[in-house]
Order: structure tokens, then C-alpha cells, then sequence
């Protein structure tokens, strides 16, 4: 790091009570000390770190606000350097205000998630706890924030860290092979070192599993409502979004186009799509909008088929399209209007509900049901699930390292697995960010807000 003192506003845009403006960096108290006097009349660099001082904010030596500064200093901070966090009344002029006169002191300011980024380099986190923070900022539901919490306190790079050492006592004793082949110098017998890379192998297939939870609390979900006209498709993504969002009439083909949201379901994040009613006939812009109906009807992940209290023949065309998608495994049959008549299930579908989007039952049923799809039951609470694309792509690497190691150990040479060992290691290692480029950093960095 270039020690360049970097400034910017990590509170949300906006009116509020407080603002708070970060400043980090070898300057960071110079910068501070020409824009905040405290009041006690000390400089702001002889208070001991990690204290709060009250005073005013000049510009041009004229006082236009007052607040707090916090002093923290090198490397007890959350960079790892000299940081000051200037706090004023939480006004759009006053905070702009503060932010030039910070920059006029000789501060630069700060790229998106550059302070997490300077914690990064500076050995403060790793990046999976520096992802785990930007999932703190994200997240929509308890379990997402619980999860980011544990793995923020290090859980998934712990878990990462062990499997790393294992893979590198390994890989120690095959460098031993390599270089003393002659001299039987392997400490690890061959049926032991599959025994391991078996056991990491289950270990990696456990955490490759979680993605799919990890995805579902976090990015999301695609789910389609789909049905005949009428049957309350419309009414249910107003219901469970909490919203006018889509117009309900009782006349049929109210709906012609994809209307999507992202709403939370339980822990799961759904990006839930309402869709034009599937039936014959209609004009040609209802024509237009079956057809869309039926593509994200084949794009989607979980199909809501949403039925009146019980089959009837115009539920056919739909059911045909949904079996045709080849999703049945994800399909649940919601039978709406139970206010109004109890559900006859036709067991078409394994997942059935009776449901009503006036009245709101079966919301608890459609909440289980879908978090079951999501795996969440098979989740553990320890905080390691792969949240990130990221992350995933690393582990798909390093879990295929170990498996092409294991096969090797069968047919050839220590040497010829170690190679395999080795890229698990390096793929492990981008995973928790001991061994990533520049580019991979910046490009993770640049995904965070700026103030971060
Ligand atoms: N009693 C009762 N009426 C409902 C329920 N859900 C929807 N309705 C009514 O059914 C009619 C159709 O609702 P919509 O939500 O517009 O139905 P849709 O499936 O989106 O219809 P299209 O957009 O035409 O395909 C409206 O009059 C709703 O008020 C329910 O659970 N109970
Ligand atoms: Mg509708």
C-alpha cells in the first residue's frame, strides 16, 4: 500500500442524525487536524487511541459544525493505519462540506471498499472475513447476517486454513518422494495419503453443497409464479412482497408482463416473477406475454403453480408446460382462495399448499417448503457456506485437485498427484486470499461501496 492518506463518507447518502467521514493513512491525523479543533485546545495527536474527542469542524478557520473525532492508530485499526473517523450532524451540506475540507487538508479520496481492501493487504483480514463484511452490509435475513457474522470472526477461514495445512504436509512428504526417490523418504505411506485426500475430498463435496444455500440467502432465487388466469398470481406477489406491485382485477389476462421482485422468504431470497396467465387464445400482446411466461417458467429454479381450490381442465396447458421444463422436483402446487373453498390436492405435484393470498394462510407451509428446496435444514449453523461466486469457483478448483489426486495415487506416481496437490493448494489459497493477484483484489474490491 501506498500509505496515501484516503478519505470518504461511510455513512449512507442522505439526511440523518450523524455522518461519519473515515480518514486513513499516514496523514490521517494531519488531515484531521486541519479541519477538527478539539475543544479541550490539545492536538488531536496527543489523545490515546481508540478515544472519542469533542470539538468543531473549520473551513478557512470559521467553524461550521461540531462533533466528534475518533483517533485510532497504526496498526491497532480496523486498516492496520493511522485512521481518524470524523462524526458530524448527518445534513447533505454539512457532510459535502466536511468531505472538501478534508480533501483541501490533503487527503485523496477513497475507491470503493478501499479501506477493507488496505485492511486486506495490511494483514487485518483475510478475504473471505472482508467478503463476510460486504454480507454484513447485504444481507435481508437473520440468517445471512448470522452467517457473515461467524465467518467475519474467521468460521469459513478456519475451516479453509485446516484443509490448506492438511494438503501441505501432504504435499511436504510427496516433495520428499520427488527429490529422494530412491530413499524411501515419503513419511506418509500411500493408503494414508489417500485416506486423507478422501477425507478432505468429503470436507470440500460438504462446503461445494453449501453454495446452493449460500446462493439462495444471498444473490437468490429464481422463482416463477405461474397458472391459468385468475387463479391469484398476481395477488400472491403483492402478498408476499408486501406490495401494490402488480395490478389484481377479476378479469382474466390482468397481467401481461414478468413483473419480478426480490422479496424474503424465511432466510431465503427469492427474485419472484409474476407471469402473464397460461391459457388458449387472448389478443396478441396477452399472446406476447404467455410466451414470456413459458421462458421463465423454463429459467426458473423453484415453479409456484398457482391453482384455484382444485384442478380443472384449464390448469392442463400449464401443468404440461412445467412438466415439459423437466422441473417437477421444484414445483409447488399452491391452491389459492382457500378463504373462499377448501383445497382439493391433486397430487400432481410432490409439494402441495392450500393457501390464500387474502387471508395468508399457508404462508408458514410455502416458507418450510421452499427453504427445504434451498437445503437450509441440511445447513449447519458454523458459518461455513460459501456465499460467494467467488469462493466457489475456487472450490470447484481445489475439489477437483483433490479428486484428479486420488485418482492419480491409484495409477501413478506420487509425483504425478502431487501436481494435483498442488493446484488444490493454490485454488484454496485465492479462496481465502493468501495467493490471489492484484487483479482478482481489485476486481473484489471494486464490488464494495465506497466509504467501506
Ligand atoms: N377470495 C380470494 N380471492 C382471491 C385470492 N387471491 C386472488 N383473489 C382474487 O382473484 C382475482 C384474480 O386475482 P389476480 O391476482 O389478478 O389473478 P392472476 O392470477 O394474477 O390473474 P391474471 O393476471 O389475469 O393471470 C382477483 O379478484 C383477486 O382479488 C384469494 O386468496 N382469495
Ligand atoms: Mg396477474
Amino acid at each position: 500500500m501506498d500509505g496515501r492518506t484516503v478519505a470518504a463518507v461511510s455513512t449512507p447518502k442522505g439526511k440523518g442524525g450523524v455522518a461519519m467521514i473515515r480518514i486513513s493513512g499516514e496523514d490521517a491525523f494531519g488531515v484531521a487536524s486541519r479541519v477538527f479543533i478539539p475543544v479541550s485546545g490539545k492536538s488531536l495527536s496527543s489523545y490515546k487511541p481508540n478515544t472519542a474527542v469533542y470539538g468543531r469542524f473549520n473551513e478557512d478557520g470559521i467553524a461550521f459544525d461540531d462533533g466528534m473525532a475518533i483517533v485510532y492508530k497504526t496498526p491497532s485499526s480496523f486498516t492496520g493505519e493511522d485512521t481518524v473517523e470524523l462524526c458530524c450532524h448527518g445534513g447533505l451540506l454539512v457532510t459535502r462540506k466536511l468531505l472538501t475540507a478534508v480533501f483541501a487538508a490533503g487527503a485523496g479520496p477513497a475507491g470503493p471498499g478501499e479501506f477493507t481492501k488496505r485492511a486486506f493487504i495490511n494483514g487485518k483480514l483475510t478475504l473471505s472475513e472482508a467478503e463476510a463484511g460486504a454480507g454484513i452490509i447485504d444481507a435481508a435475513s437473520e440468517k445471512h447476517l448470522g452467517i457473515s457474522l461467524l465467518q467475519l470472526e474467521g468460521s469459513l477461514s478456519r475451516k479453509i486454513s485446516d484443509i490448506y495445512s492438511k494438503l501441505t504436509y501432504l504435499l511436504s512428504s510427496v516433495y520428499a518422494f520427488i527429490d529422494y526417490p530412491d530413499e524411501d523418504m515419503t513419511d506418509i505411506p500411500v493408503d494414508e495419503m489417500k485416506k486423507t485426500l478422501s477425507g478432505i475430498l468429503k470436507e470440500l463435496d460438504a462446503l461445494y453443497e453449501s453454495r446452493k444455500y449460500g446462493k439462495a440467502i444471498s444473490e437468490g432465487v429464481s422463482a416463477v409464479i405461474a397458472g391459468r388466469p385468475n387463479t391469484g398470481k398476481s395477488s400472491l406477489l403483492n402478498f408476499l412482497s408486501g406490495s401494490e406491485r402488480a395490478i389484481v382485477t377479476d378479469i382474466e389476462g390482468t397481467t401481461r408482463d414478468v413483473i419480478t421482485e426480490k422479496i424474503t422468504v424465511g432466510s431465503i431470497v427469492l427474485n419472484l416473477s409474476d407471469t402473464a396467465g397460461i391459457r388458449e387464445g387472448g389478443d396478441m400482446i396477452e399472446k406476447m406475454g404467455i410466451e414470456r411466461s413459458a421462458e421463465a417458467v423454463k429459467n426458473a429454479e423453484i415453479i409456484i403453480l398457482v391453482l384455484e381450490s382444485r384442478l380443472t381442465g384449464g390448469d392442463e396447458k400449464v401443468i404440461k408446460l412445467i412438466k415439459d421444463a423437466g422441473k417437477e422436483a421444484v414445483t409447488v402446487a399452491l391452491y389459492n382462495k382457500t378463504d373462499v373453498n377448501n383445497a382439493v390436492f391433486g397430487g400432481i405435484f410432490e409439494n402441495e399448499i392450500a393457501f390464500s393470498a387474502k387471508t395468508g394462510e399457508g404462508k408458514a407451509r410455502l416458507e418450510e417448503i421452499i427453504a427445504k428446496l434451498c437445503s437450509e435444514a441440511e445447513r449447519g449453523d458454523d458459518g461455513t457456506v460459501i456465499i460467494s461466486a467467488r469462493q466457489f469457483g475456487a472450490l470447484k478448483r481445489a475439489r477437483n485437485g483433490v479428486s484428479s489426486a486420488i485418482a492419480a495415487l491409484d495409477t501413478f506416481t506420487q509425483d504425478i498427484a502431487g501436481m494435483d496437490i498442488e493446484s488444490a493448494v493454490a485454488a484454496l489459497g485465492e479462496l481465502d486470499g493468501r495467493e490471489v493477484t492484484e487483479e482478482v483484489v481489485n476486481n473484489i474490491f471494486s464490488h464494495f461501496c465506497v466509504g467501506k
